[in-house]
């Protein structure tokens, strides 16, 4: 029987191990350290997963697709970008994950996303594997008519490595409906397909499914909902800071109005709005959605109760809860302290690794309640599955159903991750519950499965 200890001490080598086979890649290495960090009372507990090369298995990607994007601005300029697409794992089902449009980019981004993509699919309880892609091309400012031609060439390389029951794209950073709806027409065109279930956020009245645009804001906020029901309280009354304006935040801040809370910020890469009768949905939306304007604009428009901050930090601004959506680690130690002082009470990662290992940490020790992404922002692509569902059916289902169906399963992402928290001897750790909840219905299938 190995010791928690001795199993600690091989997933450590293991990590410096995926420090030195994949150089230069920061945010995969901050995700592999996330979830391995937290493993061994599992590994320990049940001998099956200390099996050699199990975990090995689980930290390489089946298959790592890189090519080259290059398209014409309006001007007739080449512009010549890089596109991914890691396929990470595929045994719970075909590989599942959104598209993120952004300069930022690269493969240690994406591999990040497609590892932390693997056990949140499997902690929704549906049949998806994990995949994530994207490309380092920026969205901002381009014309429609270039966003399209972008899409088109970077569906022309994609199209060979996707299908239905292979791999299925999404949305994420720079990538919603419109894109989407790019990349569907060329996916069609190439094929002479009409496979619905090969990307997941289509327009409605082409295979779309109600409700994915609002799931993943809408999931957060209902998982935020459950841990403060486990400190005995609900959401009515409470304020919010929520970080990012994009379609997470969104629907999130929607979510918290409908609960009864209230948001109060909203963020861009510019800076941010702080409105004291908190933010005007209706606003947000005409300048976001349909002017894909900047932050800035708001406060102008809005009048007397908002003020925009260039540049510093959302997390300066006091509230109850905090719901991170905008990007990777942009909640740090200085931010979380800060936060801790103005009495936060719980954290939600609406984002995928917003908060720096080192702020998760200060966070749990002050005993604020803390989601994390691969639980809390998982409602998002649950409903995506949802969708392939419903394009196999060839049905649609009804908003009442699907939210019903989302409400459900994030429920019961909740309630696996604080039991199985509590079953290895973390209580209140949500973290080291999704994790292990997570890793467990992998590597069942994976062991299950033999080595491949
Ligand atoms: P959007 O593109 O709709 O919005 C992104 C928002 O975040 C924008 O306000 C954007 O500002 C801001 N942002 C992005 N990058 C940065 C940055 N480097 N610094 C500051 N602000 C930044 O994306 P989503 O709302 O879809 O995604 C937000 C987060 O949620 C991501 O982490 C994504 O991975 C995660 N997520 C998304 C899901 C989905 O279904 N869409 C599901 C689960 C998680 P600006 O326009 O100035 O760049
Ligand atoms: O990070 C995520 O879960 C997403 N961007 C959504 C993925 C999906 O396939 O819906």
């Amino acid at each position: 029987m190995t010791t928690r200890s001795e199993t600690q001490t091989t997933l450590t080598h293991l990590l410096t191990e995926i420090e030195h086979r994949n150089p230069a890649q920061p945010e995969f290495h901050q995700a592999a350290h996330e979830v391995l960090e937290t493993l061994a009372p599992v590994v320990a507990a049940r001998p099956e997963y200390a099996e050699p090369g199990l975990i090995e298995r689980l930290v390489e990607p089946e298959r790592q697709v890189i090519f080259r994007v290059p398209w014409q601005d309006d001007q007739g300029r080449v512009h010549v970008n890089r596109g991914f697409r890691v396929e990470f794992n595929s045994a719970l089902g075909p590989y599942k994950g959104g598209l993120r449009f952004h300069p930022s980019v690269n493969l240690g981004v994406i591999k990040f996303l497609g590892f932390e993509q693997i056990f949140k699919n499997a902690l929704t309880g549906l049949g998806i594997g994990g995949g994530k892609g994207g490309s380092d091309f920026d969205p901002h400012g381009r014309s429609d008519a270039e966003v399209m031609r972008f899409c088109q060439s970077f569906m022309t390389e994609l199209y060979r490595h996707i299908g239905e029951h292979t791999d299925v794209p999404a949305g994420d950073i720079g990538v919603g409906g419109r894109e989407i709806g790019y990349l569907f027409g060329q996916y069609r065109r190439i094929t002479n397909r009409w496979e619905a279930g090969v990307l997941t956020g289509k327009g409605q009245g082409w295979g779309g499914s109600l409700i994915r645009p609002e799931a993943t804001g809408y999931g957060n906020v209902l998982f935020a909902a459950a841990m403060m029901r486990e400190r005995g309280e609900d959401l009515e009354g409470q304020t919010a800071v929520v970080s990012g304006s994009g379609n997470v935040a969104i629907y999130t801040i929607e979510k918290l109005a409908a609960l009864g809370a209230n948001a109060i910020t909203c963020s861009d890469s510019s800076g941010y709005v702080v409105d004291e009768k908190g933010i005007d949905l209706d606003l947000l939306k005409q300048i976001k959605e349909v002017e894909r304007g900047r932050v800035d604009a708001y406060a102008e428009r809005r009048g007397a109760s908002a003020r925009f901050v260039a540049g510093g930090s959302v997390w300066d601004v006091p509230a109850d809860l905090a719901l991170p959506s905008a990007t990777q680690n942009e909640l740090n130690e200085a931010d979380a302290e800060t936060l801790i002082r103005n009495g936060v009470k719980a954290v939600s990662e609406g984002a995928n690794m917003p908060t720096t290992p080192e702020a998760v940490h200060l966070l749990q020790k002050a005993g604020v309640a803390f989601g994390p992404g691969k639980a809390a922002n998982a409602g998002g692509v649950a409903v995506s599955a949802l969708e392939m569902a419903q394009n196999h059916a060839r049905t649609a289902w009804t908003a009442q159903r699907v939210e019903e169906e989302l409400a459900a399963i994030m429920t019961s992402i909740h309630s696996t991750c604080h039991d199985t928290a509590e079953r290895y001897g973390a209580p209140g750790d949500y973290v080291t519950g999704a994790n292990i909840a997570g890793f467990e219905r992998v590597a069942d299938a994976m062991l299950a499965q033999g080595v491949i």
